[in-house]
């Protein structure tokens, strides 16, 4: 199998995290501002963890998913930077406390450190594969998102999505069937629609 087929095992799970209400609603308009800037400020903490949960993981990568992996990690500090200008011009504060599904999601990454790599450059790929999923169904978006929805749908992220795609299939040669591979790509994408209820409901 390729990690490609994971999502069609849960569809009903993968929906929910790629066709949220709240992507419907950037693409027609109808997000409120504030659950617009309560995504994009913890999306702000939530890059600032995957960059170090990316960083460890670079550390111990085998040699061919190291360049896929570390023009990652400098392709997310330049996101941290991305993410201040947005905040700086929407005259946001990007102090703001982490809300429970962002910690939620962090506690994830960080059990993420404890399993073997193949597994883990998965759940990478899952976790960026919802987003590209994601953010393709709110497209083109309503005027006041649409830098956004441009800013997660180009070919260079979706080229660095099938990057990694390739690293978790070619690590998961060595490993035929590893036992935990289904759950931790669940609890990615469960991760992945908890952070969109909370930026949606204000739950989570
Ligand atoms: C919650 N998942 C979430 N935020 C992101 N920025 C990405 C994935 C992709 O980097």
């Amino acid at each position: 199998m390729g990690v490609a087929d994971l999502p069609q095992r849960c569809p009903d799970l993968w929906l929910r995290a790629t066709r949220h209400e709240f992507l419907d609603a950037v693409r027609d308009g109808t997000l409120p501002e504030a659950a617009f800037d309560r995504w994009l400020t913890q999306d702000y903490r939530f890059v600032a963890l995957l960059l170090r949960f990316q960083a460890r993981l670079l550390a111990r990568s085998p040699r061919p998913a190291q360049s896929v992996l570390a023009g990652g990690v400098v392709a997310l500090v330049d996101e941290l930077a991305w993410f201040e200008r947005q905040a700086q011009a929407r005259g946001l504060d990007l102090a703001v406390a982490e809300l429970p599904a962002t910690a939620a999601y962090a506690r994830l990454l960080e059990r993420l450190d404890a399993v073997e790599f193949p597994v883990a450059v998965t759940a990478l790929w899952a976790l960026e594969r919802v987003y590209l999923d994601a953010w393709s169904h709110a497209a083109p978006g309503a005027p006041a998102y649409r830098e956004f929805v441009e800013h997660w749908t180009t070919p260079a992220f979706a080229a660095y999505v099938t990057g990694l795609e390739q690293a978790a299939d070619a690590a998961l040669r060595d490993i035929p069937e590893p036992a935990d591979l289904d759950a931790s790509f669940r609890q990615v994408v469960e991760a992945e629609v908890s952070f969109w209820d909370m930026a949606w409901t204000h739950q989570g």
